[in-house]
């Protein structure tokens, strides 16, 4: 298993071609065998570290331990979305969930050293714990929380932002087990000045200078207190993905996912704002007064992203799906709206001029998504698109269009539209 995981990490670094070589070594002669699908039959005379080709070109979602209907953006630091009729699941399955590293995960992984460390200058005391010891030492909680990057839906802006140019496919709702992040907090103690926590993981700079860190980030200590704020180590009650954080990582529901701090090897109990890398200057933050698009601003008119605001998807059926006149069309999919609850959900056949009410279900638990469906009668054939509406309790609702354009494409939660034919 845990040479498995080695194996998945391989890829086109150097570090990981070192790491690689380690397996050879590990594996023996048999074990490549049976990866490469036959007998290697010269395989004693295989020079020590070299990989077998056959090996080496490798399926880059075996690499990444994701479904082939994932769409990869980038393979360095690695950025892959899922397509929204793959977010069909009311649980998104581990290898649905989508990826985003700022950075390189780490290479190896040795779970059983594995240290968290609590420290930072509003930390009575600065402890470290095993992950056996935090497993033993807290209650150990589960809860489905929706995780979702700030830059989702990035690529609709105009004129466009840099940055990975996510369609809808950057979030997902997994169950994550773990500890509260307060029980740990609270252990250690808190001062009564404490105003943010801020986390350091183990993967490193894309850059490959030692000395920086690709990203550490955090949330106020209101959000590290609440019940759902979790150190989780299990996705769907197994191991965390090794791209999604193994073998430990925060989770906090309903906010930008780059707070949920992957590889998770130290929290810090800040007395200020945390001011980790792509906390200040134009990362995850956007204008505090909204700014006309193209527009440049300022770092201190930019403020810090907290609650994502109220969206959904379509996950049935697939965009371009086709159906006979006369038959009524099953729809759903999933809503969610950060810190609150989804109140309302409509779908619009004819661009947004009439809704119909669709069936919702409650969340499982605080920050879980919420699951829609309906079913729809189309009066001819034709081209038509189903769009898809959210509406919170605190009575926001998804734009239909493209919402304030920011520099860094954030926020983006315009109705997802999908087309349909009826033939
Ligand atoms: N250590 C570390 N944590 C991280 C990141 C990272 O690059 N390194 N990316 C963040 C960002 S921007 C997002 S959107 C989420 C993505 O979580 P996922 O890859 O598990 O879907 O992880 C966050 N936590
Ligand atoms: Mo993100």
């Amino acid at each position: 298993m845990g040479i498995v995981k080695f194996l998945y990490l391989a890829s086109r670094t150097a570090r990981m071609k070192s790491s690689r070589r380690k397996f050879i070594k590990l594996a023996g002669i048999s074990a490549l065998s049976s990866l490469a699908g036959a007998e290697i039959v010269y395989g004693s005379k295989l020079p020590s570290g070299l990989m077998p080709v056959i090996l080496d070109q490798e399926d880059p979602y075996k690499t990444i331990a994701k479904d082939k209907g994932l769409t990869i953006l980038n393979d360095r630091p690695w950025n892959v979305e899922t397509p929204p009729h793959l977010l069909d699941d009311d649980i998104t399955p581990a290898d649905k969930l989508f990826i985003r590293n700022n950075g390189i995960p780490p290479a190896e992984v040795d779970i059983s050293n594995w240290t968290l460390t609590i420290n930072g200058e509003s930390a009575i005391n600065s402890r470290s714990f095993t992950i056996a010891e935090l497993k033993k030492s807290f209650p150990n909680y589960t809860y489905q929380l929706t995780i979702e990057c700030g830059g989702n839906g990035r690529s609709e802006f105009n004129p466009p932002a840099k940055g990975n140019q996510w369609t809808t496919g950057a979030v997902g709702c997994p169950e994550w087990t773990g500890v509260r992040l307060k029980d740990v907090l609270e252990s250690v103690g808190i001062n009564s000045d404490a105003v943010y926590i801020g986390y350091y993981g183990a993967d490193t700079h894309i850059s490959g200078d030692p000395t920086k860190v690709p990203i550490s980030r955090g949330v106020p200590i209101a959000k590290a207190m609440q019940n759902e704020s979790l150190i989780a180590w299990a996705m769907n009650g197994k191991d965390l993905p090794i791209m999604n954080g193994f073998p430990l990582r925060l989770v906090f529901g309903g906010w930008p996912a780059s707070t949920s701090g992957k590889w998770l090897q130290s929290i810090a109990i800040r007395n200020v704002v945390h001011d980790g890398p792509k906390m200040g200057g134009q990362s995850y933050r956007v204008p505090c007064t909204p700014v006309s698009p193209g527009s440049t601003v300022a770092d201190e008119d930019m403020c810090i992203i907290e609650s994502m605001p109220v969206k959904s998807i379509t996950s049935y059926p697939k965009s371009g799906a086709t159906i006979q006149l006369g038959r009524r069309l099953a729809v759903r999919g999933h809503c969610w709206a950060g810190e609150y609850k989804v109140a309302k959900m409509e779908v619009s056949i004819d661009f947004g001029a009439s809704w119909q009410a669709c069936e919702l279900s409650n969340p499982r638990n605080r920050f879980a998504w919420q699951h829609w469906n309906t079913v729809l009668d189309f009066p001819k054939r034709g081209y038509y698109e189903v769009w898809a509406k959210a509406t919170d309790d605190q009575d926001n609702s998804q734009p239909m269009v493209v919402p304030g354009w920011n520099p860094r494409g954030y926020l983006n939660n315009a109705t997802h539209r999908i087309a349909i034919k009826v033939v």
